[in-house]
């Protein structure tokens, strides 16, 4: 018994760690381990004999138990100094110096703008970027064999195979977006639809995903002469220049009639843009009376409702106003391109403010 005692105080000593404290625990206590196999011996032995020896076993078992127990508890302690020591974090020390990013002047360019419509009273609308073939051209008038279909470029999604309806698009302009509000909201309606639209272009001056912001007002008597004061009220606003002038141009587009695209007075002066003077024009976007067709594909009744629509690009007015050479490098997220041509994150604009300032 001694030698028992001697050998498993021994073991829990130079036990380093949970697993090995075990691992004595069962040679010594375990339903196989030798204490309890000499247990099991007492049985044989005579009365007398059994009391002394078994007095005795259990002493050592209460012994080496004792032992176990307080060694794993000092490795517990151990391991929790040893935690203490290594996962510490200092709360007083300075944040760390990272990448310090900007807010893109297309989002800039979005705020500002949805601020001057917002005051006007136009509510901002969104849809998917994935659209059906109906709401991007057939709802707009654009059936499947217009020509308008080919020159928007379109990128289509994939079918399922066997799947013979026809594929959804990436969404070519965010005209979807005003069908999907005029069909849910009826008439009347004031909206602007800003957002990403994608056709398979690139250039100079084109990029396949590119931003687009159009409006929609939609009364009983909304008129041109709206669109015209609505338009020149934005750009003066957008500018930040006291007046503008417009020049509409007749066009042609297959969701509005009459159509015209606007052209805003402007001059160059040492390779610099003016907006507002000169003697030059530069067009800026696109606008014309909504369709009926398109009115009724909405669900809205043309015999009782008539508005105007407009549509431009924002990466080519933010470029405008803010002086930007390249278009490409709007979305080749440069942080040095951005901390040139981005804003300050607390910049938020705002009318009362003048919106740059
Ligand atoms: C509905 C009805 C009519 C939106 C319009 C334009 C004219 C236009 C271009 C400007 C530059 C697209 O980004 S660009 O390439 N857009 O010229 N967009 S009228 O007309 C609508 C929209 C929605 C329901």
């Amino acid at each position: 018994m001694d030698a028992l005692k001697a050998k498993y105080l021994a073991a829990v000593a130079a036990a380093a760690d949970e697993a090995t404290l075990e691992e004595v625990r069962v040679a010594a206590l375990g339903k196989k381990g030798e204490i309890s196999a000499q247990m099991a011996s007492l049985g044989r032995m005579e009365p007398d004999q059994r009391k002394a020896a078994g007095a005795m076993l259990n002493a050592l078992k209460d012994e080496i138990d004792a032992a176990l127990r307080a060694k794993k508890a000092a490795l517990g302690d151990a391991a929790l100094d040893e935690r203490l020591r290594t996962e510490w974090l200092d709360v007083t020390l300075p944040g760390r110096n990272r990448p310090r990013g900007t807010i893109h002047p297309v989002s800039q360019v979005m705020e500002e703008l949805t601020a001057i419509f917002a005051d006007m009273g136009f509510a901002v609308a969104e849809g998917p970027q994935v659209e059906s073939d109906w709401y991007n051209f057939d709802a707009l008038n654009i059936p499947p064999e217009h020509p308008a279909r080919q020159e928007h470029d379109t990128f289509f999604m994939n079918r399922a195979p066997g799947d013979n309806r026809p594929p959804h698009v990436l969404r070519t302009h965010t005209s979807p977006v005003q069908i999907r509000a005029m069909a849910a909201q009826g008439a009347p309606i004031r909206v602007i639809a800003p957002g990403r639209v994608y056709r398979m272009d690139m250039d100079q001056t084109h990029t396949p995903m590119f931003h687009q912001v159009e409006g929609l007002a939609i009364d009983r008597d909304i008129s041109m002469a709206n669109l015209k004061w609505v338009l020149e009220e934005f750009c003066r606003a957008f500018f930040e220049v006291p007046s503008v002038e417009l020049r509409f141009r007749a066009s042609h587009f297959p969701f509005t009639e009459p159509s015209a695209e606007v052209d805003i007075r402007c001059s160059w002066e040492g390779g610099q843009l003016k907006i507002g003077q000169g003697d030059k024009w530069m067009e800026i976007l696109g606008s014309g009376m909504v369709h009926p067709k398109v009115l009724a594909a909405a669900g809205v009744d043309p015999a009782k409702w008539q508005g105007f629509a407009f549509g431009m690009g924002i990466d080519r007015i933010a470029m405008l106003k803010y002086g930007i050479p390249d278009l490409r490098a709007f979305f080749e997220s440069d942080l040095r391109w951005l901390r040139h041509y981005g804003f300050a994150a607390l910049d938020m604009p705002d009318l009362a403010g003048g919106l740059s300032s």
